[in-house]
């Protein structure tokens, strides 16, 4: 595909997602935004592109009125039943792998670190976007924390939920996992992050695809490659779907 076809699908596709929602697609912000990403996509993929920058931060605004939920809506294993249940009062999150000091951190302990918010599109592959606001703890920031090994190169996530049996996984790397936008997020539009949308927390990773934003985040872990988690591809979709690892934006 031509950049200048590829460039007129991604309008194309986001246009007709958003076709129930004039205020996205009229939105001169997005518009420009769009015009920023074509910029990206003509300067090069992964390795030219500055994998540092910042993406796009938007206004209430700009918030769309309805965020879609898409995959999983509520883990069914009995261990995630129980936390729900239970306002997840006794869950605690797993750090974990090449790290000096692994953690185990309650959802108060999360809410009470330093805590980021944004207001971020998130653009899913199969063709809708909606702009939210997201508030949790820096991944970095917990990383650092559980002194993670100098030979750590990417992070997975554990989730709660699965298809046919099998638990979502995504992993990012260093880089990503570093960025002062990849957080752990437990509120979502000032509201506690809903069991759809990935209760209680999921990552935001706002330079990349949707299907890499993990929801039912139960554990972290830090690993030197990726060869050793399922199928080896890094994530549930790239090792079922054929998804790429790398879904930049
Ligand atoms: N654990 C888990 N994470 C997931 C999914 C899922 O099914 N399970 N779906 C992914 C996909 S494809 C998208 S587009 C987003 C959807 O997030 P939302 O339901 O909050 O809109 O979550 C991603 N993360
Ligand atoms: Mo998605």
């Amino acid at each position: 595909m031509t950049l200048v076809s590829r460039r007129s699908a991604l309008i194309g596709t986001l246009g007709l997602a958003v076709a129930g929602c004039d205020r996205i697609t009229t939105s001169p912000t997005v518009r420009k935004v769009l015009t920023l990403g074509e910029k990206a996509t003509l300067s090069g993929q992964r390795l030219v592109t500055d994998r540092n920058a910042l993406a796009p931060e938007f206004t209430t605004a700009d918030l769309s009125p309805r965020f879609r939920v898409n995959g999983n809506r509520m883990p069914a294993s009995a261990d995630y039943q129980a936390h729900m249940a239970s306002g997840f009062s006794t869950w605690q999150l797993e750090v974990g792998g090449l790290v000096r000091q692994p953690l185990r951190l309650s959802l108060a302990q999360l809410m009470s670190a330093p805590q980021r918010t944004q207001i971020t599109r998130h653009d899913c592959v199969e063709g809708w976007s909606a702009i939210g606001e997201w508030t949790g703890v820096p991944l970095a920031l917990l990383l650092r924390k559980a002194g993670i090994s100098s030979n750590a190169q990417y992070v997975v996530f554990h989730c709660a939920d699965d298809f046919s049996g099998m638990r979502y996984y995504e992993s990012i790397d260093m880089i990503d996992a570093m960025h002062p936008q990849t957080i752990l997020a437990h509120t979502m539009n000032r509201q506690p992050l809903s069991v759809a949308h990935g209760a209680p927390i999921r990552l935001r990773v706002e330079r990349q695809l949707g299907y890499k934003q993990a929801k039912y985040v139960m554990k972290i872990e830090a690993v030197d490659r990726l060869g050793g988690i399922h199928g080896g591809k890094g994530g549930y979709w790239e090792d079922h779907s054929g998804y790429q690892w790398y879904a930049g934006i």
